[in-house]
């Protein structure tokens, strides 16, 4: 006599949210969004709460970066930023105390990107702030920054820490 005993245990497996991420981007063979290359952040001193991201746009079609977001797990709050002189009207709305002639950032609505063109977001000009870092950005380090266009919607990169432009 043989005797045989299965025991059946079925489990249901939700599918992993990281597809997600991919979703809605089948078109992107059209090769028409917004290029981005040279993604990086500066190493933030142990002392700042703030972070700074780097980033070439080139677009064929002409876009508008209109908003920037990273992970809660790295900042509270991600802005688009540029660095301007000031000037006796903008030290007066924008910064409390910068004489003119300093450099001064200030949160910008969006950055467009003319039709064939690019902009770079470096030092001394636009940056992505990121505001209240929960751990300072370390040399090596990677963490993913979503980018909302309004003809692109929106497109995640990955940012490298780094101490100086790749
Ligand atoms: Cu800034």
């Amino acid at each position: 006599m043989k005797k045989s005993k299965i025991t059946g245990l079925l489990l249901a497996v939700v599918a992993g949210a990281g597809f997600f991420a991919s979703c809605g981007s089948d078109d992107s063979s059209s090769g028409s969004g917004p290029e981005i290359t040279k993604v990086w952040a500066r190493t933030s001193p142990m002392e700042t709460s703030l972070g700074a991201v780097y980033m070439s746009i080139a677009s064929k079609d002409g876009d508008e970066l209109t908003d920037v977001s990273v992970d809660p797990s790295i900042a509270a709050m991600a802005q688009i930023h540029e660095m301007v002189m000031a000037t006796a009207d903008t030290s007066m709305s924008m910064t409390s105390d910068a004489p003119s002639g300093e450099m001064v950032m200030q949160e910008v609505d969006s950055v467009v990107i003319d039709a064939g063109g690019s902009v770079d977001l470096k030092p001394g000009s636009y940056h992505i702030m990121l505001l209240e870092l929960v751990a300072p950005l370390e040399l090596g380090a990677k963490f993913d920054v979503t980018l909302t266009f309004s003809k692109a919607g929106k497109i995640t990169v990955t940012a490298e820490v780094r101490d100086e432009a790749p």
